[in-house]
């Protein structure tokens, strides 16, 4: 009798667990299998990011280190980079992000060659739910249409050039000016920068603005064409990078004059180029802008990606150097 009994409770202890496990709510777990869009996503690495980069050319010194930083940076870190160069042309550069939309890349960099004409063609990244990260040059864009900027304060970079170059020249001088990439940022904040610190000196004039387009070559040409029409009416040479004024420093000694010393001339970058320039003596001084940007781009994309919350604007550390100690640090620079 008591094995019968015993095989009946066992069976009724059976059907009540059944019946419980009937009436039991699903949890969490269970729930979140069924569904997995609600699963909680795993933070994203950088071996799990395909990053794009739409780079505006090859213009300079400062440019081709910075495309290295990027696909340095990109290689350590294992991150997967469709990298695109626009070859100096705004439509190969909107044609790019294009590109890069239809490939569904995670996050997209951008060092747009101009400021205006973006707001369509980041939109459509936007539409696509790609945000897109601003990379060396800002565009004149509304805020919504990218996640952060990443560069330099192009109109403190102007500031500081003017002030050192009222020191050089004592407050007295005819300025000619090498101007970058028309419409470019660091072209209209450097422009602007350095007006803004010479009303407080009378004795200092520009006497012509020109667009070098940020280049060796242009620069020559222009600052050429310049002492032909001022000659040695010109006393000093503001150049908005070093390219130009290495250009300059070529036109000048054609013409006959000492670079440095007949006509002082203050650029920016300071890529090694400058250095030895400054060695010379034939560039009087450099304001740096720094070009190695890469690591501190894959930081900021990977926490994007990861919808952690970014800085609208991540500015890099910059100095400024002269002739003095140019042998000293030439050695320790990377660019
Ligand atoms: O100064 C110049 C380059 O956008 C900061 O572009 C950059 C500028 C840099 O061509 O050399």
């Amino acid at each position: 009798m008591k094995t019968p009994r015993l095989s009946i409770l066992v069976s009724i202890f059976t059907l009540v667990l059944a019946l419980l496990s009937c009436t039991q709510k699903p949890d969490a777990t269970s729930i979140l299998q069924s569904n997995p869009d609600l699963m909680p996503k795993a933070e994203k690495k950088y071996t799990d990011l395909i990053v794009g980069y739409a780079q505006l050319g090859a213009e300079s010194e400062w440019r081709v280190a910075n495309t290295i930083s990027i696909k340095e940076t990109a290689e350590q870190l294992g991150v997967e980079l469709r990298f695109l160069d626009a070859q100096q042309k705004q439509e190969n550069q909107i044609e790019a992000v294009r590109k890069l939309i239809i490939q569904k890349v995670d996050v997209i960099g951008i060092s747009p060659i101009v400021e205006t004409g973006w707001d369509e063609v980041f939109q459509e990244a936007k539409d696509a739910g790609i945000p897109i990260i601003l990379v060396d040059r800002r565009a004149d864009v509304p805020e919504d249409l990218y996640v952060s900027y990443l560069g330099s304060d192009f109109l403190e970079e102007g500031r500081n050039a003017a002030r050192v170059m009222a020191k050089l020249v004592n407050g007295q001088a005819n300025i000619v000016e090498l101007v970058g990439t028309i419409d470019s940022a660091p072209a209209n904040d450097r422009y602007t920068g350095f007006r803004e610190i010479l009303r407080n000196y009378p004795g200092m004039h520009i006497i012509d603005s020109q667009s070098g387009d940020f280049t060796l070559a242009r620069g020559k040409e222009v600052m050429a064409a310049f002492l032909q029409k001022y000659g040695k009416k010109i006393t000093a040479v503001y150049a908005h990078n070093d390219d130009m004024a290495l250009g300059a420093i070529q036109a000048i000694e054609e013409y006959g004059l000492k670079p440095g010393k007949d006509i002082k001339i203050v650029s920016i970058d300071a890529a090694r180029g400058a250095f030895e320039a400054m060695i010379a003596g034939k560039l009087n001084a450099t304001v740096e802008c720094n070009p190695l940007l890469g690591p501190q781009f894959f930081e900021l994309a990977l926490d994007v990606v990861n919808g952690k919350p970014v800085p609208k604007w991540v500015p890099s550390i910059e100095s400024i150097f002269f002739p003095e100690d140019a042998s000293k640090i030439l050695p320790t620079r990377k660019y």
